[in-house]
């Protein structure tokens, strides 16, 4: 199952833009299904403890801000080969790199407000699931 699903962040900016119903959906026509999904602010804490592989970086403490300034929407996306499918659909981490009609070409405005996440692998897809969601709020 794991296999088949993956987990995305509408990040601030989307909201604030009023992006939210756009963005959802392309996800919906490109053959997702919603598992889960809420509105929901990261803390502080939160958003160090998702994004703790990029603590030694320099754009960590924007990172954490940009990610914790508004609400997002979390949810968890199934389709076959979810992780990869998405990660095609939401396009390059820089939008300026980011192919014509992907998500980030259309919606975000720089590498560091890239309107969306998308898991990289199956077995992140799981703990940021997790992280978000407990098993009775997915359908
Ligand atoms: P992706 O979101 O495409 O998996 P990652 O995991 O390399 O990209 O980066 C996580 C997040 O960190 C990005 N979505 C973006 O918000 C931020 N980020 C990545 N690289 C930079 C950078 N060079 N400058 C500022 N923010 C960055």
């Amino acid at each position: 199952m794991a296999t088949n699903r993956t987990f995305t962040m509408l990040k601030p900016d989307s909201v604030e833009k009023g992006h939210i119903g756009a963005i959802l959906e392309k996800i919906n026509a490109s053959g997702f299904r919603i598992v889960a999904m809420k509105l929901t602010q990261m803390t502080t804490a939160d958003a160090e403890e998702f994004y703790a592989i990029h603590n030694e970086r320099p754009f960590f403490g924007e990172l954490v801000e940009y990610m914790t300034r508004g609400p997002i929407v979390a949810a968890i996306l199934e389709k076959e080969n979810a992780v990869e499918d998405f990660r095609t659909l939401i396009g390059a981490t820089n939008p300026a790199d980011a192919a014509e009609g992907t998500i980030r070409k259309l919606y975000a405005a720089s590498i560091g407000e890239n309107a969306v996440h998308g898991s990289d692998s199956d077995e992140n897809a799981a703990i940021e699931g997790a992280f978000h969601f407990s098993g009775r709020e997915m359908f």
